[in-house]
């Protein structure tokens, strides 16, 4: 489990429904054109924490039903409700997916006591391997290397999806777990997170720009650091025009652009504004190079 792979987006119907074709459209383009490794299904840029449990269902059977063996695929299965996560796993098990992710018990101020015994529950009852998702600007939850370390001792953990910008940190959890994988979260940090150590990245630009990351990354490999650099400032720039108006919602606008039926938002995410349309279309020229 390696690369770049994809945090995926959701297009909805007006009502807030899952819009599927739309979706199989993304899956394929993201599989087909911009050729990543795999798949993160039902993260953040999924919408996912604003869906039910039958819709969470439905996005990971039908990103499946679509992908079939192409690409490693991620489930992102964490819920304040460990009773939903669980059977989200066992789902996502049984349908074939690849591993398991699950963002820390947010909202709440857990210990890091209570969010240990949540995966030690929670990798014991769906026994199938997983990828904490570490997320502290969202979650509050801030993990020491020692916590680290704890959680990938648990039976089944088998690395960390790190939506963090402590590169030191990262380079000590790879030294002290080389067998262990570690995603980088931050796009725009994709170049620095992988000469420190980490295996690959997870995150909702590579929609739109997959191709351009996949690159760097192999051009790190071959150790072209100069070339590495200056593709990263590259993607930085139409990183920064998504952050103008909202990642996913440019996402969206850019995919229907191109003829894909992105679909709407999930309530109460809005749409954007005719103004921020003409923002987010300045990411198109990029994407069609
Ligand atoms: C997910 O949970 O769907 C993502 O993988 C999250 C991912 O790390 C993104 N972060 C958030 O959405 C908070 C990044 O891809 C982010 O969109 C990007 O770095 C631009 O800031």
């Amino acid at each position: 489990m390696k690369g770049i792979i994809t945090a995926l987006i959701t297009p909805f119907h007006e009502d807030g429904t899952i819009n599927e074709t739309g979706l199989r459209q993304i899956v394929r383009y993201n599989i087909d054109v911009m050729n990543v490794d795999g798949l993160y299904v039902g993260g953040s840029t999924s919408e996912s924490f604003l869906l039910d449990e039958s819709q969470k269902l439905q996005l990971l059977q039908i990103v499946k039903e679509e992908a079939g063996e192409d690409g490693k695929l991620i489930a992102q299965i964490g819920s304040l409700n460990i009773e939903e996560a669980i059977r989200l796993g066992k789902v996502a098990k049984q349908l074939g997916y690849d591993a398991l992710s699950a963002i820390t018990p947010y909202y709440y101020k857990f210990s890091f006591q209570e969010i240990k015994a949540y995966y030690q529950r929670l990798t014991k009852e769906t026994d199938y391997p997983m990828i904490i998702y570490s997320n502290p600007a969202f979650t509050g939850a801030q993990f020491s290397v020692d916590d680290y370390r704890e959680l990938l001792e648990l039976p089944n953990v088998i690395g960390v999806k790190y939506t963090d910008t402590d590169l030191a940190k990262l380079a000590k959890l790879k030294q002290n777990h080389p067998e262990k994988v570690f995603f980088s979260g931050s796009d725009d940090m994709v170049f620095p997170f992988a000469v420190s150590g980490a295996d690959g990245a997870i995150g909702s630009t590579y929609n739109l720009i997959g191709r351009e990351a996949v690159k760097l990354y192999e051009v790190v490999q071959n150790s072209d650091l100069e070339t590495a650099r200056h593709m990263q400032s590259q993607m930085n720039q139409v990183i920064d025009l998504m952050l103008e108006v909202g990642v996913y919602q440019a996402i969206k606008h850019v995919f229907k652009q191109k003829g894909i039926d992105a679909g709407f938002m999930k309530f109460p995410f809005r749409e954007l504004t005719e103004e921020e349309k003409k923002t987010a279309e300045k990411i198109t020229g990029f994407v069609e190079a």
